[in-house]
């Protein structure tokens, strides 16, 4: 097996998955408003080694995605924040993207960018200690879109933009998220999900991306968060499942859900149905940003004197997420005290 394999399957390890702390600078400026907390690049700092000191979380926690910022921070001792994460068995990872943009011609949709230099990104992210990247394309479900133009481009970017780690030494991580948002049904997300996972199949295969050394990042199968018919856990279980059934290759070592605003239970209680319910050829993992933060971002509000009672939140969701993996996850674990 390959460096390469052999990382991806650790991603994928039993009873763990990954955090997702690569919020962009605008994105964890918004986290932070919540918290009615500034955010200084201190702060910013301060926040990630709050999580990422966590003891214990490594049970739990295969991987950490970094932003730029964060992977070249460290710790208030001076320990660089990937050498922190490898020293606890968990590989640090980087988004490479630089974000979803306006798709030309295409009026509300998106198009991610970032492949320009990409290959020299790679290799610094790499020598910086990253063993794994992700980039995110945005598909939004609307009047006539998604349209065939925005999942072409999305897709041809995540394929080049996985042939670049493949040959950079990172594992790549696909993330094409159709957005929550909207009144859609579920059997429309079900539709659109379908179609944009085929496209992006189609996609690694026509750029030879090595599907046993790279991970799946999608969004699961829901009604629209402001549809009125919202699906109880085990349907939602049952055509996410039957949706990737239909459309990943089983030589794909492992897919990692992102919670996508789902409120933090229930998306631990989906990934634990699915789980429950197995079948299928590949581990189903969690890469939570939100459904694992929510808490101890509440919880840390932008005081020192918070860490310990911040840490103790964020190992609570890690531990019932990693219950999730192999469907053992209760109502018991869940108020369990961490
Ligand atoms: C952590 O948030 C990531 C994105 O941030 P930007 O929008 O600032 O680039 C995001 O890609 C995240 O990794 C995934 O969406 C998973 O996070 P959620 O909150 O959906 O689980």
């Amino acid at each position: 097996m390959s460096e390469l394999e052999a990382n991806a399957r650790a991603i994928v390890a039993p009873g763990k998955g990954i955090l997702a702390a690569d919020e962009s600078t605008p994105t964890i400026k918004k986290r932070f408003d919540s918290i009615q907390a500034e955010s200084t690049e201190d702060n910013r700092r301060a926040y990630r080694e709050m999580l990422f000191t966590a003891k214990g979380a490594e049970e739990f926690i295969s991987g950490v995605i970094l932003f730029d910022e964060t992977i070249r921070q460290s710790t208030a001792d001076g320990t660089p924040f990937p050498a922190l994460l490898a020293g606890k068995g968990i590989l640090p990872g980087i988004k490479v993207d630089t974000g979803a943009k306006a798709l030309a011609g295409a009026e509300g949709e998106k198009v991610t960018e970032g492949l320009d230099g990409l290959r020299d990104r790679i290799a610094e992210y790499h020598g910086l200690g990253a063993r794994f990247a992700k980039w995110r394309a945005v598909i939004t479900i609307g009047d006539g879109i998604p349209s065939d133009t925005c999942l072409d481009v999305n897709v041809h970017a995540l394929a080049r933009y996985a042939a670049l780690c493949i040959e950079g030494g990172l594992v790549p991580i696909v993330e094409p998220e159709v957005l929550m948002d909207g009144r859609h049904t579920i059997d429309r997300c079900f539709e659109v999900t379908e179609r944009t996972l085929r496209r992006l199949f189609d996609a690694l295969y026509a750029q030879q991306v090595p599907l046993t050394a790279t991970i799946l990042k999608p969004n699961m199968v829901l009604a629209g968060s402001e549809c009125r018919q919202q699906a109880d856990v085990q349907t939602v279980a049952e055509q996410t499942l039957r949706c990737l059934r239909n459309a990943v290759p089983a030589e794909l070592p492992g897919i990692v859900f992102l919670s996508g605003g789902q409120p933090d239970e229930l998306a631990t209680a989906h990934l634990n149905e699915m789980n429950r319910l197995g079948g299928g050829p590949w581990e189903l993992s969690f890469s939570y940003g939100r459904a694992l933060q929510a808490a101890p971002l509440k919880a840390w509000a932008g005081k020192a004197e918070n860490v310990a009672a911040a840490q103790k939140a964020y190992l609570h969701r890690a531990r019932c997420n990693g219950a999730a993996r192999n469907g053992s996850y209760t109502s018991e674990i869940e108020r369990a005290a961490a």
